[in-house]
């Protein structure tokens, strides 16, 4: 794998490449190695090195507040000083230009960007969104750590996304996930270019959304979490700031309230919302799904309470798709509040999404699904147009082992659990309707900041460019030499992966498994 692999980066050095062998070189060439995840579209080596001088002068001739945020930031981390900005003939005398501009090239669609490094560096793009991929790509070329000599090869980059949904979906619900913890994964999410970040908010085991109108749901339903989790809610303002810093970052978050199943929480808070002869009230910390259900029979309890809720979680994210769950629940007017709930979605101007279950309901055809069952039969929404969301638990549920048999960690799905050569694998292609991929890390298991990186990364990476990357493009090998390489990008960032073997990382003091 290794031959094979230094192999196709020799070959990448000499001209223009495309594909699978565009964006590994020779780890011998070290100054000038290239090792970009996801794997871009076209990559050009120019031939000789552009040096980073001590100084840098970044010229930004648009409004893109997060991608000069996002550039100036990552060279204050390598210790280069970031010269003023402001007029080009101030910067003249500087050593080293880069240039962030909007350019007009509908090629690059609504993500794309090019790269160019030559006598300086240029960013360009449509969109900021575009411009902040570029600055990523360039972070992954320049080194993780500061280092007096700091050479990047001479390249042209011309890149766009396969698929514009990019997403790792969170279950804050079963086990609480801080603040912190979550920005810390927003950052990590743009190193790799993905762009949605699903938070699962509620479920049986907790309620993590401050709404105002029913308090109770975080007094009570916040205060509880799966056993040997932690417990906690976000205010209303944490989310405002943390909508704000995914923005600032290219990535949206999509709120999931899950109805009308997997609500214990909502109904230890609020007993009304179940039927009157429901005696099971109390908090849940089990681990058991499919058993609480809002009462159907009383839609004039169950419709004001959706609404009511929905007002002021549109009001704080300003996502177009809003997940309203649906997943695990049978229930004879099941079909008839999924298709009552996304019209309420529609009439608020936004877009439902629906686990798969939910399409047996009579929907109109922009409500997307969220496909989690590798075998569920989904053809039928397909045909009528409904958009894919792709999380095929066997690949992409990553509370399932890094390796077979991997402690405190699902095998439900997949006995051999999902290692990371097993997630790249996916191919999306047979589904025509797929907007594009989600991997999905449920928190019944995982309790700490700590298991969830492990769960999470390397798996993320190849998650990434299973969603950029067209599959004719990419080969497990080339991808393995390309993150192995990454791994200081990883250290730096103060990621507690999983030394995956696949990638020559053996477990250090730093990387407990
Ligand atoms: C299935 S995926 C679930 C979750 C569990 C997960 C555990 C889905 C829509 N439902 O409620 O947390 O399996 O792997």
């Amino acid at each position: 794998m290794g031959f094979k692999a230094v192999l196709c980066g020799m070959l990448a050095v000499a001209g223009v490449v495309s594909g699978s062998s565009a964006a590994a070189v020779a780890p011998e060439a070290s100054a000038t190695a290239v090792h970009l995840v996801p794997l871009p579209q076209s990559l050009t080596m120019r031939g000789g090195e552009l040096r980073f001088a001590d100084t840098v002068a970044v010229q930004v001739d648009t409004q893109s507040p997060g991608a000069e945020a996002a550039l100036e930031a990552t060279l204050e981390s390598l210790g280069i000083a970031v010269a003023d900005a402001g007029a080009v003939s101030d910067v003249d005398d500087a050593p080293t230009r880069i240039r962030l501009q909007r350019v007009d090239d509908p090629a690059l669609g609504d993500e794309g960007y090019r790269l160019v490094i030559a006598g300086d560096v240029q960013l360009g793009a449509r969109t900021e969104a575009g411009l902040l991929h570029a600055v990523q790509t360039l972070r992954q070329l320049l080194p993780a750590q500061p280092q007096a000599d700091i050479r990047l090869p001479r390249l042209e980059i011309v890149d766009a996304p396969a698929y514009r949904w990019r997403g790792l979906s969170l279950d804050v619900a079963r086990s609480f996930l801080p603040v912190e913890y979550v920005e810390r994964t927003i950052d990590r999410m743009a190193l790799f270019k993905l762009n949605r970040l699903h938070l699962h908010l509620t479920d049986d085991q907790g309620w993590r959304i401050e709404i105002k109108r029913w308090p109770k749901l975080v007094e009570i339903g916040g205060a509880s979490a799966v056993k040997g989790g932690r417990s906690g809610w976000y205010t209303q303002d944490e989310l405002r700031h943390l909508v704000a810093y995914a923005q600032a970052r290219g990535i949206t978050i999509v709120p999931e309230i899950d109805v009308p199943g997997h609500v214990q929480a909502a109904l230890a808070s609020y007993n009304e919302l179940a039927c009157d002869d429901e005696d099971n009230l109390a908090p849940y910390s089990g681990l058991e799904v499919g058993f609480s259900v809002l009462c159907l029979d009383k839609p004039e309890v169950v419709y004001p309470f959706v609404q009511q809720v929905l007002e002021e979680v549109l009001a704080i994210f300003p996502s177009q798709e809003i997940h309203m769950g649906g997943d695990e629940i049978k229930h004879p007017l099941y079909g008839e509040f999924v298709a009552h709930t996304a019209r309420m979605v529609e009439d608020m101007g936004r877009t439902a999404i629906f686990w798969e279950e939910g399409s047996v309901a009579d929907t109109r055809p922009d409500v997307l699904f969220q496909f989690w069952n590798d075998g569920y039969d989904i053809a039928a929404a397909v045909e009528e147009g409904h958009r894919l969301i792709l999380s095929p638990c066997s690949y992409f549920y990553i509370d399932h082992g890094n390796y077979a048999g991997q402690p405190q960690t699902y095998d439900w799905c997949r006995k051999e659990g999902v290692p990371l050569a097993r997630l790249y694998a996916f191919d999306p292609t047979p589904f025509p309707t797929a907007v594009g991929i989600e991997a999905a890390l449920w928190t019944e298991l995982v309790h700490t900041d700590a298991a969830a990186d492990n769960r999470l990364w390397p798996r993320l990476a190849a998650a990434a460019e299973v969603a950029w990357t067209p599959k004719a493009q990419r080969r497990y090998e080339d991808f393995v030499q390309r993150t192995g390489a990454l791994r200081p990008h990883l250290d730096a960032m103060g990621i507690g992966y999983h030394p995956e073997p696949d990638l020559g990382w053996q477990p250090d003091a730093a990387t407990p498994d």
